[in-house]
């Protein structure tokens, strides 16, 4: 991507708004990443997707956006998706499958507070990275007659590659997260960079058992592989049961620095610390692969609020400054996350969901108006 921009040309950006609210959030991101000073430029291209897309033309996921994507995008925006809660025949969750299509093995979900608002009475700075390929979401399910009625069952996959390489990532987050720390002369949590491993072995010890292995197995033979000083000498390591760690998060979340866990706990996780800063609306994640990036606001596609000009930007925008970051530009990033943590702590232009009465425009042109200042 930034041989693209080198180059003169503009980074082409897949956007995919699918569902309910993601089209409107999807399009303030566009604006504000065209709006930001010191980003490069950028070519959008609208592509299709999502249930919606299902019920008019029979695919959720069209090959020809997959190989947009592939062959002619520098990154991507995903914004929501209302797959149904039942089975619909020859449907499939669109967002699953670009995950996998893509290789975008990680889930980066970063859930932080804004100093100076009522935030401060729970402190959280926590980056949940997530498996985001395998688990239960490889979705592979039967359902047959038995003696006792239906049963239903449905395979967990969980990979010794895949828990590798999602443990890899999550202490290269911590280690990134240490460098930022240091240059900005603040401490971690607990005075250094910390990965929680997260996980139900106690019960699961088969794959959960795996993936904790897999992940533990990264830093050790980081320390025993370098003969000195390892690559995460500086990192520590924990571990904490699921259930516990929804305990924990609630009641002291500024113990949590990075945690690492397998796709389903990785999701509800997430979504739970999202309580801890006040909105789902606000909660920003990035689809990440080696060299691919996709952009994607945790929230769903809300269709309560679709097409009211309700919906908080604020995750939508917030991916679109990750995009940027883990596409290699981070001093425009951290000019939109400056800019949206000033429009939270200075709480005129916030959305219903954050207790405000302002409309999705509004929030939008107060973000854009201190990306300006
Ligand atoms: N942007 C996150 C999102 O759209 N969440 C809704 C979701 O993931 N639904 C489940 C699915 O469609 O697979």
């Amino acid at each position: 991507a930034k041989i693209a921009a080198q180059a003169g040309r503009a980074l082409k950006l897949g956007m995919m708004p699918a569902d309910g609210i993601g089209k409107e959030v999807l399009p303030c991101a566009a604006r504000v990443l065209q709006s930001t000073p010191g980003a490069p430029k950028f070519d959008f291209v609208t592509l299709p997707a999502g249930f919606e897309h299902f019920q008019k033309t029979g695919s959720a996921l069209p090959d020809e956006t997959v190989r947009v994507l592939r062959e002619e995008c520098d990154g991507a925006m995903f914004g929501s998706v209302s797959s149904p809660s039942h089975k619909v025949e020859g449907y499939s969750s669109p967002i699953v499958k670009l995950r996998k299509e893509l290789d975008l093995y990680a889930n980066i979900r970063p859930v932080v507070g804004v100093r100076g608002t009522r935030d401060d009475e729970k402190w959280v700075d926590t980056v949940i990275v997530r498996e985001n390929t395998e688990c239960l979401y490889i979705k592979s399910e039967t359902i047959e007659e038995g003696p006792q009625g239906q049963v239903a069952r449905a395979i967990r996959q969980i990979t010794e590659r895949a828990s590798k390489r999602i443990g890899k990532k999550a202490f290269d987050v911590a280690l990134a997260r240490e460098a930022l720390r240091s240059k900005a002369g603040t401490s971690a949590t607990a005075g250094r960079g910390k990965v929680t491993v997260c996980h139900k072995s106690n019960v699961l010890s088969v794959t959960d058992g795996l993936f904790r292995t897999a992940v533990r197995g990264v830093y050790e033979s980081d320390k025993k592989s370098a003969g000195g000083p390892g690559r995460y000498e500086g990192i520590d390591m924990d571990e904490q049961l699921v259930d516990s760690m929804v305990y924990r998060l609630f009641r002291e979340p500024h113990v949590f620095d990075v945690v690492v866990a397998p796709n389903l706990y990785g999701d509800i996780i997430s979504d739970g610390a999202a309580a801890l800063v006040g909105s789902l609306g606000v909660v920003a994640s990035v689809n990440a692969g080696d060299t691919f990036f996709m952009g994607e606001p945790v929230h769903g596609s809300a269709p309560d609020i679709a097409g009211q000009n309700k919906a908080n930007p604020i995750a939508s925008i917030r991916s679109a400054a990750l995009l940027l970051e883990y596409m290699g530009y981070s001093d425009p990033a951290l000019k939109i996350y400056k800019a949206v943590d000033d429009v939270i702590r200075e709480g005129k232009y916030l959305t219903p969901d954050l207790q405000g009465t302002a409309t999705t425009s509004e929030c939008e042109e107060a973000i854009l108006r201190a990306l300006q200042k």
